[in-house]
């Protein structure tokens, strides 16, 4: 029976990756896993707390936040926060970035932005969700309060980025730069070990996630390589799987194992299609990038661009390298 390496061992036996590490990475990391497990316990007895539904009141986004998105940006925040590793953050349900101003937070080095509870329109179908999760070190100086231009980084100064997948399952994925390794969470023992080391994406899948509503409404070549996912494969002697399920996390972990794509394009009414760079794109990119796939807007690798605002939306592609290529060919055309 193979050893069990609980996520705390091994941010700790990786920190040695890093010569000059104090140590603070490494355990902002364990506060995310601390923080990932109170979030999964909620979200996994939700329907029994009469916690679903609507919160009542609509986020920054102009959706409607559920109870359980509020409940997980606490959690994190509060983590953030208690942690002492981080002078700041930002939330996709939040409006505006937070600046810790206790001493301890403002000597922090990192700031966090996150999607505490993406995919949250399935919380009530009970369909997997996922929180997001992006790490920048600090560009104001240490002992000040964070600034906006901590958070407006591009996505390659990243310094760790992964996601937490409450599904049938609940898996912690990470990277600091060096590979991506999957954990998955033992509810017995209360820990997350490793379960998925050193992962890879395949060079190509036949799997694509697109949400085929938004097909007559965008590129006409993002509807042309759909039609071309459904031609048959000569090689299998059958077209690609269309998988989508709504919830950005499940679709991408799946793609990422299995090989595929992953499309959220810019449409008529809105442009800049619908996921946020900062706190989806950008971290979900490091990760991809990381097991050899890669993410772009169509055009250009998201984390070369520099952002301007902390909720700007970008057209999003990400997945396997060959099915990139080919998808942003057909937009080339
Ligand atoms: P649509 C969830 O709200 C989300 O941000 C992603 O998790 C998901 O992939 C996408 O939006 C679904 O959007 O417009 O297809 O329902």
């Amino acid at each position: 029976m193979n050893q069990l390496i609980t996520l705390d061992e091994f941010i700790f036996d990786r920190q040695a990756d890093f010569p000059y590490a104090s140590g603070d990475l490494s355990r902002l990391l364990t506060d995310i896993g601390i923080a990932s497990k109170i979030v999964n316990q909620k979200v996994s007895r939700a329907g029994l707390e009469d916690i679903l539904g609507a919160q009542g009141v609509t986020n920054v986004q102009g959706e409607e936040q559920q109870k359980l998105d509020v409940m997980a940006d606490q959690v994190f925040m509060k983590s953030f926060l208690n942690g002492g590793m981080v002078c700041g953050i930002a939330s996709e349900e939040q409006e505006d970035f937070v600046a810790f101003d206790n001493e301890r937070s403002m000597n922090g080095k990192y700031v966090v932005l996150y999607d505490p509870l993406d995919g949250s329109s399935n919380i009530d179908v009970n369909v997997s969700i996922g929180t997001i999760f992006s790490i920048y070190r600090r560009k104001s100086p240490i002992g000040t309060k964070a600034e906006l231009s901590d958070f407006l980084q591009p996505g390659s100064e990243q310094v760790a980025a992964g996601y937490v997948l409450y599904g049938s399952s609940t898996m912690l994925v990470y990277t600091t730069g060096n590979g991506v390794n999957g954990f998955t969470l033992e509810q017995s023992i209360g820990e997350f070990c490793l379960s998925h080391a050193n992962m890879k994406t395949p060079p190509a899948g036949r799997l694509y996630s697109i949400n085929e509503g938004n097909l007559l409404v965008c590129h006409p070549g993002i509807g042309k390589y759909a039609d071309w996912c459904r031609q048959t494969d000569k090689s299998t002697g059958r077209p690609y799987s269309g998988r989508y399920i709504g919830s950005l996390v499940a679709d991408f972990h799946r793609n990422l194992i299995k090989g595929g794509i992953y499309i959220y394009p810019g449409t008529n009414s809105s442009p800049e299609g619908k996921l946020r760079l900062l706190y989806e794109c950008n971290p979900l990119a490091y990760v991809i990038e990381q097991a050899g796939g890669r993410a772009s807007d169509g055009y250009t690798n998201v984390m070369e661009m520099v952002p301007e605002k902390l909720h700007q939306r970008v057209p999003y592609f990400v997945g396997s390298p060959d099915m990139m290529d080919r998808a942003e060919a057909y937009l080339n055309d």
